[in-house]
């Protein structure tokens, strides 16, 4: 008799220990990502006449910046490179999206994967 509410003691303690890892581990990232959301800057490139819309993009440094290409974006244009940074970057979709933080402030040449469409990005 004794040792049934024995079990149902450790069976509780199971749950209640499985119950706690599982709100712990999920409360985590949860938090992580709602403060790097609000940091971060988005920039959405367009193309206008073969070119990038806009040509001349404003971050701050710092802050992580999130760059992705909307579907008028075609050909190599989907690929971004920024040498100053050391980023070479394939977009394929709309819904992919180039990350880094500027540390300092600065000017860097953008151009697409074969160096022919060129933008700016200004850090400040
Ligand atoms: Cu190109």
């Amino acid at each position: 008799m004794g040792n049934k509410f024995f079990v149902i003691g450790i069976i509780i303690a199971v749950v209640l220990v499985i119950g706690f890892i599982v709100f712990s581990h999920a409360k985590v990232p949860t938090e992580n990502v709602n403060t790097n959301t609000a940091d971060v800057q988005k920039i959405v490139l367009s193309q206008k006449n073969f070119n990038y819309a806009p040509k001349e993009i404003h971050v701050k440094a710092g802050q992580p910046v999130s760059i992705s290409l909307d579907s008028s974006v075609n050909g190599c244009r989907r690929g971004i490179i920024i040498t100053d940074l050391g980023i070479d970057k394939e977009l394929p979709t709309p819904q992919d999206t180039l990350t880094f933080t500027p540390e300092k402030s600065g000017t860097h040449v953008f151009t697409c994967s074969m160096g022919m469409t060129k933008g700016k990005i200004v850090v400040e």
